[in-house]
Parts: C-alpha cells; sequence; structure tokens
C-alpha cells in the first residue's frame, strides 16, 4: 500500500510511526489472545504487562485491532479495554478483514492479521502465544488456520511457544515445510508445545541467542525469500505443565466441542475457554507467562535486528 492508501485505512501511534522510520525496534501483539483467548478482566493486567515487558527490553509495543473499522497499530489505554472487554468484538482472520473494515466493525486480530497489519506499518517481528495450525483431523475436515499461509507470504517474524495440542503439530510442522517457513527454536532442538516445553517433534535450527534469529532473519529478507519465519521458545520450566494430564484435559475440551457442535473460527475460542475452566486457571497463569517470556525474546530479537 502507498503512503497515501495506508492513511486512509490505519492508524498508526506517532511513537509508532517515528520507530519505524528510524529503525528501532518494534514488536508487535495481537489482539485475539485477548478477546476470545482469555477471560475478562485478567486479559486487562496481561495486556498492560506484556507492553511494559517489551519496553523494558527497549522495544517499542504495537498491539494491533480493527476498531469501528479503522486498522490499529497501537491501542490507546481505552482501546485496549474495550478489545479486553470483548462486547461485539468479532475476530477476523485474513479472509474477514474487507469485511469487517468496509463495514465499520470492531475486530480482533489472530495471527494472521496481526501479520498483515505489522507488515502494513513496516514492523518485522510479532510475539504471541500459540499460533494456529493444522486441526486435529484436519486431513477429513480441512480445518487449517490461515495462519500458516501467511506465514507463508508476509514478512513478520513470529515468536510463539509452539502450538496447543489441541491441534495436530506434525502436520503443522509439515505444512510449514512444504510453504517454505523456516521454524526455529530458542535454544531448543524440540517445538514447543505451548502449555509443555516439548512436542517430540523438531525444529530446523536451534537458535542459542536472540542475535541468531536476528541474523537469519535478516539474510532471508535480504535474499528477497518472502514470507515470514517461526520461532519456538519454550515456557519456562517453572511455569510448564504436565504433557499427560494436558493430553487429558484436551481430549476433554475436543469431546466438548465435538458434542457442541461447534465449527469453524469459533472451534479455536471454545477450546481455549474450556480448557481454563478444566484445568481450574492453572493453564491461564501458563498462558499469561509463556506469552511474557515470548515478548521478552521478540524485544531481545528486535532489538539485535535493529543493531545490523
Ligand atoms: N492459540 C492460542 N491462543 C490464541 C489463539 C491460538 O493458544 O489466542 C488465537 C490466535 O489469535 C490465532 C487464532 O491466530 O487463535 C487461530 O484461530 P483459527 O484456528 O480460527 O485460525
Ligand atoms: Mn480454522
Amino acid at each position: 500500500m502507498n503512503a497515501e492508501l495506508l492513511k486512509k485505512y490505519m492508524d498508526i501511534t506517532p511513537e509508532i510511526e517515528e520507530a519505524v522510520r528510524t529503525g528501532k525496534p518494534v514488536v508487535a501483539l495481537e489482539s485475539t489472545i485477548l478477546s476470545h483467548g482469555m477471560p475478562y478482566p485478567e486479559n486487562v493486567a496481561f495486556a498492560k504487562e506484556i507492553e511494559k515487558i517489551i519496553r523494558a527490553e527497549g522495544a517499542i509495543p504495537a498491539t494491533m485491532a480493527v476498531i469501528d473499522g479503522r486498522l490499529k497499530a497501537g491501542l490507546t489505554e481505552e482501546e485496549l479495554l474495550r478489545m479486553c472487554e470483548g462486547k461485539n468484538v468479532l475476530k477476523a482472520s485474513r479472509r474477514d478483514l474487507p469485511i469487517v473494515v468496509a463495514n465499520k466493525l470492531t475486530a480482533a486480530t489472530t495471527v494472521a492479521t496481526t501479520m498483515i497489519l505489522a507488515s502494513l506499518a513496516g514492523i518485522r517481528f510479532f510475539a504471541t502465544g500459540g499460533i494456529g495450525g493444522v486441526h486435529r483431523g484436519g486431513e477429513d475436515s480441512m480445518d487449517v488456520s490461515a495462519d500458516l499461509q501467511e506465514l507463508a507470504h508476509t514478512p513478520v517474524a513470529v515468536i510463539c511457544a509452539g502450538a496447543k495440542m489441541i491441534l495436530d503439530i506434525g502436520r503443522t510442522l509439515e505444512y510449514l515445510e512444504t510453504m517454505g517457513v523456516p521454524v526455529l527454536g530458542m535454544d531448543t532442538d524440540d517445538f514447543p508445545a505451548f502449555y509443555c516445553r516439548k512436542s517430540g517433534f523438531g525444529v530446523d535450527f536451534n537458535a542459542k541467542a536472540p542475535a541468531d534469529v536476528a541474523a537469519i532473519a535478516k539474510v532471508k529478507w535480504d535474499m528477497g525469500l518472502q514470507g515470514g519465519m517461526l520461532i519456538g521458545n519454550p515456557v519456562p520450566q517453572e511455569y510448564a505443565m504436565d504433557f499427560d494430564a494436558m493430553s487429558e484435559t484436551i481430549d476433554k475440551a475436543l469431546a466438548a466441542a465435538e458434542a457442541a457442535g461447534v465449527k469453524g473460527k469459533n472451534i479455536t475460542p471454545f477450546l481455549l475457554a474450556h480448557i481454563v475452566e478444566l484445568t481450574g486457571g492453572d493453564s491461564l497463569k501458563t498462558n499469561m507467562q509463556l506469552a511474557y517470556n515470548n515478548a521478552r525474546a521478540a524485544a531481545r530479537i528486535a532489538v539485535e535486528y535493529a543493531k545490523l
């Protein structure tokens, strides 16, 4: 989009605009994790804390959303609160974006749409909790998150704690390989499984330090290799949950979704809410901590990238 068209559709805060223009480190954040991934009001403290962590590392946070049809890079406190309350806040992935904007609606951005907005604003790094992927049974349902296609095409590196076991992690990684998306581990050989540090599936490269990730990103984009990268950053040991117990919980949540006949874009939010309920809030604490950990790593990577 040229500058004029960008202004027509998008509001970038002056702080973020200046940072991008002068090559300072900026980290994008998504809003679906707030509106559809975590309960209110716990998500309010989370939304503020994660921005604070990015600032403490010397980077600038840019939470993305669509508000009354305007694309937003950077939210005011009031706007952040509106996303957390989640009243009349839709969930927008790539296919929803033109509908939401044309109708002046308000929507939270998924990983896919946060990447789109980040890329429009000139932001290269984005921290989240977990990405969408190939759902279990996806070989029949064809339920494959648009997040994976976005990673193939949009030049943003996503730092996450892996993928939840509500997904088929093996097929998710196969899909990313086919689409040419580098999958790095942050000081791990194993792609992490969100609540747990290991999934049993390997990464393409174990990056020992943020500077190693920045160097790979630099080469990829210098070479004109389109698309993003995925960096799996395991949840800190002290907050990791038991693999077997979580597997059982997730099976229960999947059975509940099946019984309720939940479909399409409602499946992921349904499962997330169910898991929080089934673990009596334990999973929420882990979810928040792993996202903070990812924000810290993303900020450090962005800081290193800004030096190159
Ligand atoms: N996984 C999580 N927490 C989340 C999501 C996924 O552990 O909040 C959200 C992200 O915004 C992701 C979206 O982009 O769900 C994927 O939704 P779908 O599977 O409908 O593409
Ligand atoms: Mn889906």
